[in-house]
């Protein structure tokens, strides 16, 4: 058994401990700890002028920013949704007693499939909630048409878009509202964090009170609101680690490159988010890498999980990001869209994943060593 420290498939950028110092000392002074502090207001402008939004408002993680956007827009009855994606997407529909209604994915992108979605609408349909999967944009032309004919809200789970753009613009500016998460795993991360991003000052104070309690003044509560808070601790770490995130994603995007070209002739294996030519700009980039998933095919000598479990023994800590899909867990498995045979691409993809460690500490001799895992050779 070796005794080396294992390589998870990602590892938090943390920047030199003496750098925060100086923001606990602040936060020690001020005696503001949460409630709207001011490094929580500094965040929110910082993070408007870096991803090129309009308002934004910060949460103390994405799960309870995704539960308050669907009541910011006041969703109700069945919302369009993918099953490839983190559990935390179609839970925040059962918190509010809304029907996800499962759509498969496309076999490129892995995002919801839009050429599927008309076929799912019935009279309760009141929103879609599609996942920019990996970070890749979702079809957010097609998606818009769509809501736009049937009067359909568009929530975009954007937990793993931080700093993506798509078609020259951000990408967090599609649809209604975006919702971000800051945690650990993140390209950004706030320790644990998220937000929703919105186009105009009323969304931006109804969801400010929706994450407060629903208050308004001393005297005055107007909607069953919940904490979701970010507090100033969590705040002050995102100011911090904002200065360094664009050398966090050239840093991804050097990996993402290693292995693509690494992969590219290597039987069975298809890269899901291959690295792409001048992607690394932060004015173009339709990629943060914070992802590098694979689909080991049949063509690959052993199995996904042969090769999960082969390089585990070597201390490698892949994921099979997102196996099993969510419509298969006990509390959805039932729904009737949730039914295997009416999601084939998604089912395959869950079969055929395996994200790669990625993260700007992984060193290049530890990258190799996985590589040469992946081609056999090791
Ligand atoms: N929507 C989507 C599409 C999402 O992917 C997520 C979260 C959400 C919504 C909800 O946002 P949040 O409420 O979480 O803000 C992780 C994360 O907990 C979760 O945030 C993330 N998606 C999901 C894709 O991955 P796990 O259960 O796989 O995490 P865990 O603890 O196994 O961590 C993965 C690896 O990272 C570990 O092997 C070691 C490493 N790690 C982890 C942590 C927490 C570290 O090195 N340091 C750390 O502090 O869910």
């Amino acid at each position: 058994m070796s005794q080396r420290k294992p390589i998870y498939v990602t590892q938090p950028d943390m920047p030199p401990l003496d750098q925060f110092y100086p923001y606990l000392e602040q936060i020690w002074e001020n005696r503001m700890l949460t409630n709207g502090g001011p490094f929580h207001q500094q965040l929110e402008e910082e993070l408007c002028r870096y991803l090129g939004v309009e308002h934004i408002c910060l949460f103390a993680n994405g799960t309870l920013a995704l539960l308050t956007a669907l009541q910011a827009l006041r969703v109700t009855g069945e919302v369009i949704t993918t099953p490839y994606s983190f559990v935390a997407t179609s839970h925040s529909l059962l918190w509010n007693g809304i029907k996800p209604v499962f759509v498969d994915v496309d076999p490129d992108t892995l995002n919801l499939d839009p050429a599927r979605i008309e076929a799912a609408i019935t009279p309760q349909t009141t929103a879609i909630m599609p996942v920019h999967c990996y970070g890749k944009p979702c079809d957010t032309r097609a998606i818009a048409a769509i809501a736009d004919n049937y009067n359909l809200k568009v929530i975009y789970d954007a937990a793993h878009a931080f700093g993506v753009r798509h078609e020259g613009a951000s990408v967090l500016n599609s649809g209604d509202l975006s919702v971000l998460s800051f945690h650990a795993t993140k390209v950004f991360n706030t320790f644990e964090g998220g937000a929703i991003v919105c186009g105009d000052a009323r969304t931006k104070q109804r969801i400010d009170r929706l994450k407060n309690f629903g208050i308004v003044d001393e005297t005055t509560v107007v909607a069953p609101g919940i904490n979701g808070k970010m507090s100033e601790i969590n705040a002050a770490f995102g100011l911090l680690q904002l200065k360094g995130v664009d050398a966090a994603i050239a840093a991804r995007a050097r990996l993402a490159r290693t292995y693509t070209e690494a992969l590219a002739d290597v039987p069975g294996i298809r890269c899901v988010r291959p690295w792409q030519e001048g992607a690394s700009d932060p004015l173009l980039r339709e990629s943060n890498y914070s992802y590098f998933p694979i689909l080991v095919g049949p063509d690959y000598p052993l199995g996904r999980d042969a090769l999960f479990a082969r390089l585990k023994e070597h201390d490698i800590v892949a994921r099979r990001y997102f196996y099993p899909l969510i419509s298969s867990f006990p509390m959805y498995r039932d729904l009737p869209s949730a039914s295997p045979d009416r999601l084939p691409v998604a089912a395959r993809a869950a079969e055929q994943v395996l994200c790669l460690p990625i993260y700007p500490a992984l060193d290049d001799s530890d990258q190799h060593r996985i590589i040469d895992l992946v081609e056999g050779s090791a």
